[in-house]
This record gives structure tokens, C-alpha cells and sequence, in this order.
């Protein structure tokens, strides 16, 4: 009891840093809209990790709990949603331009190019923020995750799947999992290529019609 008590309070300044940071995304597309400008960036969610899956996590890794703020990066967890996959990228450029300003990147995965077994797609950034507590500054971890509304859709039902199983998820199902996940990676390259059609055939419009009010 006085343990679930005392990592409530561990994890103030993780719900705080959540907060800040999706305000700040939010406000990246909000401003963007506002000025008529493609916004990356579709929608932003986040959560502080449940403590029970803290302390799952510390001991599937073996780590002691005095260790745990040091060691799992995920506490503070924020996921920017795009159209598009080449948002994700866009979204990357943004948070690059922040490095060593409002927060410090610490490294990068990129489970687009590189995606898991599992079929799981998504571009991680891990960052340092430094929230402002009663007690001075406290620099937390949180993890970044970009990914497309497909890989979001699928990695959703997936996670929630493998809550659900307790991760004994049969191996059939996993196969077939990872076949959604590629269907999901189609459908994102599907639209892509829609959106380029549409973009050069508005651009062949346009051309036409300015050379025939030249005339
Ligand atoms: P939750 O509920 O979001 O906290 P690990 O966390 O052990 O998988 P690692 O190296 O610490 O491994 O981090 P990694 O690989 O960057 O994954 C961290 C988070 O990415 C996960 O957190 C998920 O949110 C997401 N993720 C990674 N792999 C998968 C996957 O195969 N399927 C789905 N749906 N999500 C994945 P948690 O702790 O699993 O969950």
C-alpha cells in the first residue's frame, strides 16, 4: 500500500511532462491549421505507464526499483498520429529542431524501416524533459511515438489482443497478425500514392489553366 502510495508521487512530474508535451504538439497543428498550413500532425494523445506495468517491465529486465526512473524509458509516453507516413518523418524534422531547447533527444528507433516480428510499425524518439516541480527542476524520460493512423489502428487491436492473452498469443494468430500489419502498411502506401495523384493532377489544372487566360 505504502508502496503504490509512494510511486503516485514518483509519478507527479511523468503526468505533468504528459500534459506539456501534448499541449505543445497539439499546438504545433493547431497553429498550422490556423494558418492554412498542412499540419503533419493529426491528432496527440498520452499516458503515464500504469505503475503495475512499471513494475512488470523492472522485472522482466531485472532492474531494482531504485533503478527504475533510470532505466525505463516509457514512464511518459506520447503518440502523435499522421495521414501519412511521410508526415512521420515531417513530425521527426520538428522535435530534431527542438533538440536542446525545450527537451534533449536521447535517441532514436525506427520501427518503419526496421519494423518488429510482431509487424509492429512506428518511429520512436526518446527524449529528456525537465519539468518544473515544487521542488525544483526534475529531468524525466518519455518516449515519442509517431506512426501513421493504420499503424496506430493495428498496433491499437494488437496490444489490446495480447493484454487481453497475457502475451500467449497462439502462433497461428500471430501469423495472421502480421499479415494485418502488412495490410495496414499497404493501405498507408495506397493512399500515399492516391494523395501524389491527386497533388499532379490539381498541379496539370492549374498549369492549363493559367496558359489559357494567357492567351
Ligand atoms: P504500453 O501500454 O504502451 O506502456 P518493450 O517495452 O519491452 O517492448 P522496449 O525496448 O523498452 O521494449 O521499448 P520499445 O520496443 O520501444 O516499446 C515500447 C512501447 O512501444 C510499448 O510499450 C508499446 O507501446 C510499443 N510497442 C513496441 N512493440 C510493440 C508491438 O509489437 N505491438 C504493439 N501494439 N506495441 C508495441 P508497452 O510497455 O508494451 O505498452
Amino acid at each position: 500500500m505504502q508502496k503504490i502510495r509512494r510511486w503516485k508521487e514518483i509519478l507527479i512530474p511523468y503526468e505533468q511532462a504528459v500534459e506539456e508535451l501534448k499541449v505543445k504538439f497539439k499546438s504545433i497543428r493547431n497553429e498550422l491549421r490556423d494558418m492554412n498550413e498542412y499540419s503533419p500532425i493529426e491528432f496527440v494523445t498520452g499516458r503515464v505507464k500504469k505503475i503495475s506495468s512499471i513494475l512488470e517491465k523492472a522485472k522482466r529486465y531485472n532492474i531494482p526499483e531504485d533503478k527504475i526512473e533510470e532505466k525505463i524509458e516509457d514512464i511518459a509516453g506520447i503518440r502523435i498520429m499522421c495521414q501519412f507516413e511521410d508526415d512521420i518523418y515531417k513530425v521527426v524534422d520538428l522535435i530534431r529542431k527542438r533538440d536542446g531547447k525545450d527537451l534533449k533527444i536521447v535517441y532514436e528507433k525506427d520501427y518503419i524501416k526496421n519494423k518488429k516480428d510482431s509487424g509492429y510499425r512506428s518511429y520512436h524518439v526518446i527524449i529528456k524533459y525537465p519539468v518544473q516541480t515544487a521542488l525544483g527542476e526534475k529531468e524525466i524520460f518519455a518516449e515519442l511515438q509517431i506512426r501513421t493512423l493504420a499503424m496506430n489502428f493495428w498496433a491499437t487491436i494488437e496490444h489490446s489482443l495480447n493484454y487481453k492473452y497475457k502475451k500467449n498469443i497462439p502462433e497461428n494468430i500471430k501469423v495472421r497478425l502480421r499479415k494485418a500489419a502488412e495490410a495496414a502498411y499497404l493501405l498507408d502506401q495506397e493512399m500515399r500514392e492516391i494523395r501524389d495523384e491527386i497533388i499532379r493532377a490539381q498541379k496539370m489544372f492549374e498549369e492549363k489553366s493559367n496558359n489559357v487566360t494567357d492567351i
